[in-house]
């Protein structure tokens, strides 16, 4: 084939391409199918993981939900395995990941279009959809078809899902540039949801990572995936008043781990994925080393204080106890004197208590002396005047009798 009309063909197949996307081909209602590529492939290819090759599309209108994929290629038959697909965005941050059976997308040794449904993926602008065979001895096999013989649009790129980047343009050693034969449905998204970051938290054990999802519709599912080293695993998502929260553990300095948040409503899925790298991982160690040691110098500066806090306190103890003892020298003189005093006062007592003892004796016998001397004194006066009664009585009674005897006389 001469240059000429390989340049016609050329042409003409590259206005046939404009043609098809921008006459915009309906699928059904309303799906809008876009592709880049003649329809026809001129060689297939496949690789082992991590590699891939993607497409990168331009929606028709924005938003734009992916609805499907579809891929030209075949399949040999051997032990059932999987390949993988992803949705990744303008700047080839990985919004969607998921991976398929072969065999329930292919027959055997036969080319064709497969038709892989994805779930609404939400994009807000270009967008990359990337396909990896997964190649491996003695598996199934998934090759894929890529055409050359028609415009290179540029579009179709070699890349690493273990990297998580373009590795270069399409450019296959042997046959040169190429459109890799990958189609996607979609139709412009009716509904937005958006997965935002809110805080990326780095603790002891990883990060913890809080995000909204914001949506006019209903939320029916969040997911959150930590991807490093090519190995996928599920993180917990728990909601907290209207924030999700989720984890990604087994941090290593030296790893580089992405954390993919998949949202989903019922007409769109939406999803964003953040890199945690070995940076920050270091930057985090480094904070917490200087935390620790400041946290360090902190407890011993509050140890120094609490030292000589205590010291002070000691100080005081012991003032305080010299101020007892010798309050207690005072008080034991005082209390030795006041033990003599009472001694002395306990003797004087006794003595006053003897002479007071000796004043009762005493007056007890002025009493007695008294009274006898009283008795021995009335008795003296009954019979004196006894005695001068009796004298009188005689003199009455002599007095009487010479009357008589006067008269007798
Ligand atoms: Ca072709």
């Amino acid at each position: 084939m001469s240059s000429t009309k390989m340049a016609k063909i050329g042409s003409l197949v590259a206005i046939l391409l404009v043609l098809s996307t921008s006459l915009l081909p309906c699928l059904g209602d309303s799906d809008y199918v876009i592709s880049y590529d003649d329809g026809e492939s001129d060689y297939y290819w496949a690789d082992f993981h991590p590699f891939g090759a993607a497409v990168k599309f331009t929606p028709l209108t924005l938003p734009w939900k992916v609805t499907a994929i579809r891929l030209y290629g075949f399949m040999i038959d051997r032990e059932k395995t999987q390949f993988i697909v992803e949705i990744r965005d303008s700047d080839f941050n990985l919004i969607y990941k998921s991976s398929f059976m072969i065999n329930e997308y292919f027959n055997n040794a036969t080319v064709d279009w497969a038709r892989i449904p994805l779930p609404n993926v939400t994009v807000d602008g270009d967008f990359y959809t990337c396909v990896y065979p997964m190649l491996e001895i003695g598996k199934t096999e998934l090759w894929i078809g890529v055409d050359n013989d028609s415009s290179i649009v540029g579009r179709s790129y070699f890349v690493d899902c273990y990297e998580g980047k373009i590795v270069n343009g399409w450019n296959v050693s042997h046959v040169g540039p190429g459109n890799v034969m990958i189609k996607v449905e979609g139709i412009q998204a009716v509904s937005f949801t958006q997965v935002k970051i809110k805080s990326i938290i780095a603790t002891k054990d990883g990060a913890g990572v809080d995000f909204r999802v914001l949506s006019n519709e209903e939320i029916v599912d969040v997911k959150a995936m930590a991807l490093h080293n090519g190995i996928s695993e599920n993180c917990e998502v728990i909601q907290v008043n209207g924030t999700y929260r989720t984890r990604v553990g087994g941090l290593k300095p030296a790893w580089t781990t992405k954390l993919m948040i998949i949202a989903k409503t019922l007409n769109s899925t939406a999803s964003i994925t953040i890199e945690i790298s070995g940076d920050f991982w270091s930057d985090y160690s480094k904070l917490r080393e200087e935390n620790d040691r400041l946290k360090s110098a902190v407890n011993n500066a509050t140890l120094e204080l609490e030292l000589k806090r205590f010291e002070d306190i000691i100080e005081q103890k012991n003032l305080i106890i010299a101020d007892l003892k010798s309050s207690f020298r005072i008080y034991e003189e005082r209390w030795l004197e006041t033990i003599t005093n009472a001694k002395q006062l306990n003797e004087t007592t006794k003595n006053l208590k003897r002479e007071l003892d000796d004043l009762n004796l005493q007056l007890n016998v002025f009493k007695i002396a008294t009274v006898s001397f009283a008795a021995i004194m009335l008795l003296l006066a009954v019979v004196v005047l006894k005695r001068r009664s009796s004298n009188s009585t005689r003199i009455q009674y002599r007095k009487t009798v010479d009357t008589k005897r006067k008269v007798k006389r």
